[in-house]
Formats: C-alpha cells, structure tokens, sequence
C-alpha cells in the first residue's frame, strides 16, 4: 500500500536546499504519498504572511502529522520549524528519517542525541535516494534500525 510521508525542510529558515527538496519529494512520489508537496516548490512565499495564515499552516500540518506512516526530514539547512516536527512526530511515534550533509552542517545535539531518530549523513545528493529506496520499501510497524 501506498505509504503517507511527511517531507519536512526549510521554508523560513532558509530555502538554499529547495531544489534538493523538490529532487527528494519527486523520487518518493514514484512509490508514495508526499503531504507536503509545497515543501519543495521553488517558488513559494516564504514571508510571514499574517497570524491567521500562519495559524492554517500550522492547523494542517500538524492534522498532516497525525496521520502520516512516516517523516523524513531533509535538515543540512537548520529551521525551527523543522526541528518542531521532529518533536511533534516523536510524540506521535512516528517513524522519523534524517538526512544531512555531514560537509555542511553540524546537526543539533536535541537531533543525534535522540536515539529515537534514524539519522543519515551523507556526502553526496546521490547517496540519498539508496537509503530512500530502502526506507519505503523496509518501513515496517517497527521502522529501520
Ligand atoms: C505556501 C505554499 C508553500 O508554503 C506556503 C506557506 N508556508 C508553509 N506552508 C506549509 N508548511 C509550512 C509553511 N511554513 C513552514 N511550514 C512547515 O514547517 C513545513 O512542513 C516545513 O517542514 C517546516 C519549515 O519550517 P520553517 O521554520 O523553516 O519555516
């Protein structure tokens, strides 16, 4: 069956890695659900846009939170709201899958501390979508280890 995945990455934080994002979201949707297409459009207002915008994002994504099979995150661009996520979906208890590149950033101790997170750095764009593949199609009601 189709699998739901959350795709957290940087919006306000910083949209360096959109592109990336947007390569990461299209090799999921081949075999899965992305809920959170926009994450990797390359063209999105990024501003604050006022409290009752704002107010919506967080209503829908945290309602899309609660029912994904599973998160990955792409975190070599830090964001707060990406790090909220995390948390949000540990308390949920879902699978949760981490990827950075270990050349550019240092991921937070509140991140690699955790052993709840499955978290791979990586060195090169092309070693993710192996892992990524392995993800989708290993995930079980345990996770990988
Ligand atoms: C419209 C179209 C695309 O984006 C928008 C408006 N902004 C957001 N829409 C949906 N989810 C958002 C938006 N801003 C942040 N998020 C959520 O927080 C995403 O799920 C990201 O994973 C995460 C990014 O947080 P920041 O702190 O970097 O903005």
């Amino acid at each position: 069956m189709n699998k739901r995945v959350y795709f957290a990455g940087s919006i306000r934080g910083g949209r360096t890695d959109a592109g990336l994002y947007q390569r990461i979201i299209r090799y999921i949707q081949k075999t899965d659900i992305v809920l959170t297409e926009h994450v990797g459009q390359p063209e999105i207002n990024v501003l604050e846009q006022g409290v009752s915008m704002d107010t919506q994002i967080y209503e829908q994504d945290t309602a899309w939170l609660k029912i994904c099979d599973l998160l990955i995150a792409e975190c070599t661009t830090p964001s707060l709201g990406v790090g909220y996520e995390l948390a949000y979906a540990e308390k949920l208890q879902k699978p949760c899958y981490l990827f950075y590149d270990r050349a550019k950033t240092q991921l937070s101790a509140m991140l690699t501390g955790d052993p709840y997170f499955h978290i791979f750095p990586y060195e090169k764009e092309d070693d993710i979508y192996p892992l990524l593949e392995r993800i989708l199609t290993e995930v079980s009601e345990e996770g990988m280890d």
